[in-house]
This record gives structure tokens, C-alpha cells and sequence, in this order.
């Protein structure tokens, strides 16, 4: 790699995952095969720790997926390091300057293919489900994420194939962002949580939000679980989780009923 810290902390050697999934892969929804994903960042200690705990960690252990977070610094030929430069036409705030950017990119996909480079930005293509869905069949992806003022715009015209948002509010940089990203599209390849039909029965996967869930006991101080839950009648489990389910995105999502997000 690289040589730099960051991408020491979270490279992992490569596995020998191609060709393990199968099965769920004809859903349409998930990667078959093993996926990497290398973030740019100003400030890569800000994503460190989040790839290496949890579910995230233990899916890289696995060889699923490689995520490495790469110090942007390391490209950059100012001899302070710096990445980012007062914006032509002046005005407040700094712009992160295309050159660093553009050579690590050309780098990296020196290196490898990539499916996409995708740039975290507000004003970006919102996240969902279908998104990340789609995300995570692709091939390996770059994500770069933007700080300060921005990027400069020639960096989404000619070095970006997509941006993504994650919400309409604005963050301080689109490392978080990256990180939810990442997420989304890491946990539903098959493997990566205990059972894999659950990240197919998650709120969203099919366009309503989940039912309720119970467990032990089932009478909590006199606070009961749905008598249904108890039966043992499997069909009626699972139209009655349906019917919630339903009623609930109904009271709480209406738009997504009625297709208007
Ligand atoms: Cl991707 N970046 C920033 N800076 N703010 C955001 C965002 C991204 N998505 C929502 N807010």
C-alpha cells in the first residue's frame, strides 16, 4: 500500500473470499465477492476507530471487505502539507485544492479498478436503502471526503462519478458521512451480520419501516407480548408482522406508502 499509518491500521491482507457467497447474490442485492473501499481524508484519525471496532472489524477479519482510510496529506507536494488554498474571486472559507486529489485517485486506480469514485457532499444525491443496495454490488469504490469551503469544482466535474449526501443538514466534513456510507452498504453483504436474512427484513429493505420486536419475558410487570407472537402459528406471525408493519410506516412514513420519498 501506501506505507502510511492509517491504511497500516486498517489494511488487512487479502483473502481469499471471491467465490464464497453464493446464493443470495441472485437477489440482486448484494456483492458476490470481496469489496474494497479507500477513503481520502484530511483527517483519518476521525475514521480509525470506527473501522476498527464492531460489526465492521470482524467483517474485514473476515475477509468480506477492506476498508483503508488513506491520509490525503500523503499526496500533497506544499511543503507544509497543506491541501487546501483561498478561493479564487475571494470570499470566506478554504478550498480543498485539486492536485492532492487528483494524484491519489490516479494512484489508486493505478493500483486496482474501481467501480466509482464518490464524493460525501451535502448537496449530494440523497442516501436510502435503494442506494446502498446498489452500492454495495459494485465493485470497489474510492470515497473522497470533502472539508472546509469545499472542493474545488473541477474535482467533481472530472475526478467524481457520484455524490452522496446523507441527510439535509451539514456536518463539518464528510468523513461521518463516509462512515455511514460505509456502513450501509457493508452490512447487508451476506456474512457480515449473524443472519442474513435480517438485513433483508430491516426497515426500508422492502419500503416499510420494521414491526415490533419482543423477547423473554413475555409477560414483563404485567406489560404483555402480542399473544399472536406466542402461538407457534407461524403464518399468522408473519401476516400479523406484515399488518404492523404497514400501520406503522402508515402513522410514522406516510410517504413512503404513497411514494413521495
Ligand atoms: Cl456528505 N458532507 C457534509 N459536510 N455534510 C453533510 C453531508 C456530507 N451529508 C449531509 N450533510
Amino acid at each position: 500500500m501506501c506505507g502510511n499509518r492509517h491504511a497500516e491500521i486498517t489494511d488487512l491482507p487479502e483473502s481469499g473470499a471471491e467465490g464464497v457467497l453464493a446464493g443470495p447474490a441472485e437477489s440482486g442485492i448484494f456483492a458476490a465477492r470481496s469489496m474494497r473501499i479507500d477513503i481520502l481524508s484530511a483527517v483519518p484519525r476521525l475514521l480509525d476507530s470506527w473501522f476498527g471496532e464492531s460489526i465492521l472489524q470482524r467483517a474485514q477479519q473476515k475477509g468480506l471487505v477492506e476498508v483503508v482510510v488513506h491520509d490525503l496529506r500523503q499526496w500533497s507536494t506544499d511543503k507544509h502539507r497543506r491541501l487546501d488554498d483561498n478561493p479564487f474571486g475571494g470570499g470566506a472559507g478554504m478550498v480543498m485544492a485539486i492536485e492532492p486529489i487528483h494524484r491519489a485517485i490516479t494512484q489508486l486506480k493505478s493500483e486496482r479498478e474501481y467501480a466509482e469514485v464518490i464524493y460525501l457532499s451535502p448537496d449530494g444525491q440523497l442516501l436510502d436503502q435503494p442506494l446502498a443496495n446498489q452500492l454495495s454490488t459494485k465493485g470497489n469504490l474510492i470515497m473522497l471526503c470533502g472539508h472546509y469551503k469545499g472542493v474545488d469544482e473541477r474535482v467533481r466535474e472530472h475526478l467524481v462519478d457520484r455524490e452522496v449526501s446523507i441527510g439535509d443538514y451539514v456536518l463539518t466534513g464528510g468523513e461521518l458521512a463516509a462512515a455511514v456510507l460505509c456502513d450501509t452498504i457493508i452490512r447487508i453483504i451476506p456474512g457480515v451480520i449473524g443472519d442474513e436474512t435480517s438485513a433483508l427484513s430491516d426497515s426500508f429493505q422492502d419500503g416499510l419501516v420494521a414491526p415490533p420486536t419482543y423477547t423473554r419475558p413475555a409477560d414483563y410487570q404485567g406489560w404483555k407480548v402480542p399473544d399472536v407472537l406466542l402461538s407457534g402459528h407461524q403464518a399468522k406471525v408473519d401476516e400479523w408482522r406484515h399488518q404492523q408493519a404497514v400501520e406503522r410506516t402508515r402513522q410514522r412514513r406516510p410517504g413512503l406508502l404513497s411514494g413521495e420519498e
